[in-house]
């Protein structure tokens, strides 16, 4: 059995990072659903963050991503955040949404491209020392759409070149987290589209270069646990971009449309004795609501990720290891499933109660009123959102 008392406290002590941007609008390249009440600039997206930290209890800091959340003082937005009562995470950098990156950022054929983008990264660990984030998150749209519009190896040396020099201004405490995606805005070959390509110059970077998995991020049916187990082994799993997805990358809450992957994720987790904040890695979510509310649907995401966690920490990883030892193959699986079909909703909302929160953080949330004051008091001016 689980030492109950050692799971509430690993529960209790459970970080995770909710995104700037999944407060702003957002929406599919067909149509962005405006709603009442979205912040309009980067103090609103951190108070709404504020707020799913006041009743979730286990969110105590906001990535921002820049230019989006771009102030004239970002020692004043820290001030700012830590008086809301969070602190600002990772700084995540773009280099996919200005006309000059038509054909690549770091990739591009156009040293001068090449260098802007190289730039932007830097200026990015400007501003993590001013907030004292600790992480530069690095995505790459870049990628070709049709074989030999570029030669890819040459774009992997671009990449490599500007990935050195951005690593090379890094101070002593701060990390860099490489993120992959299968595709999208590429559609042919993506420059970095899977984890090996990540773990590949992570390695050549050196120590302080990590991957970030973003769950949305793969092939249909890929294995996501594996790739979690396999850097964890290496010491390169840096961080999560946690999501779901049906089809592609769906930007949906985590946990929506696969909980079970989310608890096998997680498992290799606490297998690997990966929870615990001191550990290192960064469990952000990354998403977008389009068409629901976004507050209740992030603190709705947290849940999700605790409910996977809470399980992967109820399996009985004695009795699993006898039986794998063992040769059970039935026994195996069914401790590792009797620990996921464990409602474990019951011990969240005591963890939430032993530390003075709510056991239900979204009927606070509903009860609190803050929705009907953003809603009120968020008038007039240009709301945030992927263009703005
Ligand atoms: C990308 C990737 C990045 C995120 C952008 C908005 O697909 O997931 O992490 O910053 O979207
Ligand atoms: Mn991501």
């Amino acid at each position: 059995m689980a030492d109950l008392a050692a799971v509430k406290r690993a529960l209790a002590a459970q970080r995770i990072e909710t995104p700037s941007w999944a407060y702003g609008n957002s929406g599919t390249r067909f149509k962005v659903f405006a709603q009442q009440g979205v912040p309009r600039n980067p103090e609103e997206k951190i108070a709404d963050a504020a707020a799913v930290h006041r009743f979730t209890g286990v969110a105590p800091t906001v990535a921002l991503h820049i230019p989006w959340d771009k102030v004239d003082d970002y020692a004043a937005l820290t001030r700012y955040a830590a008086d809301q009562g969070v602190g600002i995470g990772a700084i995540n950098t773009n280099v996919f949404q200005d006309d000059d990156y038509k054909l690549g950022s770091v990739t591009n054929p156009d040293p001068g491209i090449r260098r802007k983008a190289t730039d932007h990264l830097l200026e990015a660990i400007d501003i993590m020392d001013q907030t004292g984030s600790q992480d530069l998150k690095l995505w790459f749209s870049d990628g070709i759409n049709y074989p030999g519009q570029d030669d890819l190896r040459t774009r992997q040396d671009r990449l490599a070149a500007a990935l050195r020099e951005t690593y090379d201004r890094l101070g002593e405490n701060q990390r860099m987290l490489l993120e992959y995606k299968l595709f999208e805005p590429a559609f042919y070959a993506t420059d970095v589209p899977d984890w090996g390509t990540s773990y590949a110059h992570c390695i050549e970077l050196g120590e302080r270069a990590t991957v970030c998995i973003d769950t949305g991020h793969h092939a249909p049916s890929t294995n996501i646990e594996f790739i979690v187990a396999f850097l964890l082994r290496q010491g390169k799993l840096g961080a999560f971009d946690f999501n779901s997805r049906f089809y592609a990358d769906d930007d949906l809450m985590v946990g929506a449309a696969d909980p079970f992957q989310l608890f096998r994720i997680m498992y290799e987790i606490v297998r690997a004795d990966a929870l615990d904040p001191a550990y290192g890695i960064a469990f952000m979510l990354d998403q977008c609501h389009n068409i629901e509310r976004k507050i209740p649907a992030i603190i709705r995401s947290v849940m999700n990720v605790q409910e996977a966690t809470a399980k992967a920490l109820l399996v009985d990883r004695d009795a699993l290891t006898a039986a794998q030892n063992a040769g059970d193959v039935l026994e195996s699986n069914a401790v590792f499933m009797d620990a996921y079909n464990t409602d474990v909703r019951p011990l969240l909302a005591e963890v939430r109660a032993d530390n003075s929160l709510d056991p239900d953080p979204i009927a606070a949330y509903k009860r609190s009123g803050y929705d009907e004051k953003i809603i009120a008091d968020r008038v007039g001016g240009q709301q945030a959102g992927w263009g703005a």
